[in-house]
């Protein structure tokens, strides 16, 4: 049994797993190389030997519990047929939004447009350096997926709120976004995906409508993964209340964001917790990442816990403290 599988069902687990978010990205000079030959990041993702090399880099040098694929969130609305470009600096750029099209989208057709992510994932599930390791398959959550669809850019960058105002139009946009996130789940697994985990990156923007647009998708995604067999983590990043939400969704596991205090969590979740630490810690020195990781290891020693940070890794984080990081993890008793 792998160390991420055993963690969620032993209580009694001794070693606490480790991987990273966004541990295939920028501050991995291999990466930047590859990277900086293949300007085009969507054709990068749809290329599976790169993908795979790409997502096989970060467990050659550290050795982590996990692969996570290397694609993106937004790899959903192109295979919907809306254009989308990663600009450098500016972030993602989506094209215009057309409900009549996408919904005419077949099955096979998505299917087809990212197969390469398909194929890329069951490269790295045969390939023997991932052994004992799980192979993290991954989804934008529905509203965060709308977000990027309706708003077209990151909301980091600009966003009008006024385009929340529509309910009906956002239901049935929502409702197109999970019948094909179920898909990509789907093929997913098949290829080789041993944990899915659902990223919410922009749960935390709403105030009202949380039910309705946050809890009742991602429900029903949970949901279907859970008839497949398959374990899921949450990640609702910036939600306020993460006990209410674990006992509406009820996933797996829940990753928890910088944001949080392990301290109230550690009283109030009874699932197995995933990540926390600031990824700005990495950026200062070894003494206090030594202090603020064995502060979560000390908080979650005898709760499930999966080792991560409350966000993706930074682009300008050094190797040598990454090394540092799975040192502390794994050495931690
Ligand atoms: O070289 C580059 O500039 C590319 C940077 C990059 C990378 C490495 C992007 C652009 N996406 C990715 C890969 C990626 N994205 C992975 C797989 C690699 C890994 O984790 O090791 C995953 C899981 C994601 C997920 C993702 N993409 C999220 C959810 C997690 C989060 O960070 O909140 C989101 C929001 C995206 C959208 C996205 N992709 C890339 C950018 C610049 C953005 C926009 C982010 C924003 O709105 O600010």
């Amino acid at each position: 049994m792998t160390p991420i599988q055993d963690c969620l069902i032993n209580k009694n687990h001794k070693i606490n797993p480790i991987w990273i978010m966004r541990q295939a990205g920028r501050y991995l000079p291999e990466f930047r190389e590859i990277r900086s030959k293949n300007p085009n990041f969507i054709k990068l993702c749809l290329n599976e030997n790169l993908s795979s090399e790409i997502t096989l880099q970060p467990i050659k040098r550290f050795d982590f519990d996990a692969a996570i694929i290397f694609s993106d969130i937004l790899m959903l609305p192109y295979g919907l047929g809306q254009e989308i470009k990663f600009e450098k600096g500016s972030g993602p750029k989506l094209g215009k939004l057309d409900l009549d099209l996408i919904t005419n989208v077949s099955k096979d057709e998505f299917s087809r447009k990212l197969n390469p992510i398909y194929k890329s994932i069951s490269n790295i599930s045969s390939n023997i350096i991932c052994k004992n390791k799980d192979i993290i398959g991954f989804v934008g959550a529905p509203w965060t997926i709308l977000v990027y669809m309706i708003n077209k850019m990151s909301p980091k960058k600009s966003l009008s709120k006024e385009i929340f105002n529509d309910k009906l139009f956002i239901n049935k946009l929502l409702s197109i976004i999970t019948k094909f996130l179920k898909i990509h789940i789907e093929n997913q697994i098949k290829a080789g995906a041993t944990i899915i985990q659902i990223f919410d990156s922009w749960a935390g923007l709403l105030e009202d409508n949380i039910s309705e647009f946050i809890y009742e998708p991602t429900l029903n995604l949970v949901n279907h993964i859970k008839k497949l067999d398959v374990p899921v983590v949450c990640f609702p990043r910036g939600i306020k209340d993460y006990k209410n939400f674990c006992e509406v969704v009820k996933p797996d596991m829940v990753n928890i964001d910088y944001n949080i205090d392990p301290k109230k969590i550690i009283k109030e979740i009874e699932i197995p917790v995933q990540g926390g630490l600031d990824p700005k810690i990495l950026l200062t020195d070894r003494e206090n990442l030594q202090k603020e990781a064995t502060k979560y290891l000390q908080i979650f020693k005898d709760h499930p816990y999966v080792f991560n940070l409350g966000h993706g890794i930074l682009p300008e984080t050094k190797i040598e403290m990454v090394e540092e990081l799975v040192k502390i993890v794994r050495d931690f008793k």
